[in-house]
């Protein structure tokens, strides 16, 4: 039995110092997702979001259907600017068509975990979830969770965050 554990705890070790690990970029048929992650939460989150972008290199379109992950709910969300002030939406789906890239980036598209419920998202956490492709099929990725600030990323973080804080209300 002690052995067995070894061996798992080995295997384990081995694949986090992989190149792939290190890639992290995801492909399955012809859809490619680069770099899933998501900003760490404040505390008193009750949700938080995931960005990546995917690229369709296929010959036809395809269609992000559902997103999956251990949460009580996971939805596929836009940001609408209303009046001046953005609110999210839930969509069913994203089209992916054949040929181009489409970025899930805060204030636009994002995959939207809900119920964390004073279990925040931290730094360095990795995220399982599984992507549901119309066409592709299913491709299991990992979010990493990086700190707020990052270059390039805070125009919209006021907005996004003012959305989530009030996010459960609608439903
Ligand atoms: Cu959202």
């Amino acid at each position: 039995m002690k052995t067995h554990i070894l061996a798992a705890a080995g295997a384990v070790a081995l694949f986090a110092l992989s190149p792939m690990a290190g890639a992290h970029e995801f492909t399955q048929g012809g859809i490619t997702v680069d770099h899933p992650m998501a900003f760490e939460t404040a505390p008193s989150a009750r949700a938080g979001g995931g960005f990546m972008t995917i690229a369709n290199d296929g010959d036809e379109d395809d269609r992000l259907i559902a997103v999956r992950a251990e949460f009580p709910k996971v939805e596929i969300h836009t940001t609408l600017e209303e009046n001046g002030v953005s609110k999210m939406v839930h969509v069913a789906a994203i089209d992916l068509p054949a040929g181009e890239t489409v970025a899930l980036e805060p204030g636009g598209y994002h995959v939207m975990f809900m119920g964390l419920d004073g279990d925040p998202f931290e730094v360095g956490e990795e995220i399982e979830a599984t992507l549901v492709f119309e066409k592709a099929g299913e491709l299991d990725i990992t979010f990493n969770v990086e700190a707020r600030g990052a270059v390039g990323h805070s125009d919209h973080d006021h907005d996004h965050d003012h959305g989530h804080d009030g996010h459960e209300m609608n439903h």
